[in-house]
């Protein structure tokens, strides 16, 4: 597949991004199910396939290696009808993606996810302030177009239901507009 542009694409792709704990990975396995889109959690393939220049002990993460990233990503993206999970979105080229929504989460709730899943405190510390900072909207607002950023709330079951009924909505919108 060479060089097939956003227009030509059957099914769109779909960027989920947010502080580490939002609720990415479990609202793209939700909608994977309903609507079909294939997840690509790149989290997980960073450290599957080594995507990335080591470990870094002081933050207990890897350093990514983008240029790794795209590489291993670019042909599923260029045909589209994917799902993509990552805490980061400013790496990707912005032409991958007909929809970037950004989870959010209160702090209180988002700190017991963190501990709950054991961060170390300065990795919970570090995460709590990239969302008071909401660092990972801004980032997405400065590198894709304004109309296809959205914010989302993912506080709790009832936000993560409607997320995906909205998302599964989007999606059947984006396909009949194809169709037409
Ligand atoms: P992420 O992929 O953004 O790191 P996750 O999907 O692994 O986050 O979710 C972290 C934890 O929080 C996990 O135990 C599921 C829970 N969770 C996620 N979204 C939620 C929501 N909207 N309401 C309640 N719990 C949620």
């Amino acid at each position: 597949i060479e060089n097939i542009e956003s227009e030509e694409r059957i099914n769109p792709n779909i960027l989920i991004t947010g502080t580490p704990g939002t609720g990415k990975t479990t609202l793209c396995e939700l909608v994977a199910e309903t609507t079909g889109l294939i997840h690509i959690d790149v989290g997980k393939l960073v450290k599957e396939k080594g995507l990335h220049q080591g470990f870094d002990q002081e933050y207990q993460s890897y350093i990514i290696d983008d240029d790794k990233i795209i590489d291993e990503l670019e042909d599923k993206l260029l045909k589209g009808g994917n799902i993509v999970d990552f805490h980061s979105c400013e790496i990707f080229p912005e032409r991958w993606f007909d929809l970037v929504l950004v989870l959010r989460t209160n702090n209180t709730i988002l700190y017991d996810r963190l501990e709950t899943r054991g961060y170390i405190q300065k990795k919970i510390t570090e995460n709590i302030e990239c969302e008071i900072f909401q660092e990972i909207l801004e980032e997405a607002k400065e590198s894709y177009s304004s109309e296809i950023v959205i914010e989302l709330q993912s506080n709790s079951l009832q936000d993560m239901e409607n997320n995906s009924i909205r998302i599964e909505e989007w999606v059947k919108n984006w396909k009949s507009n194809k169709i037409q």
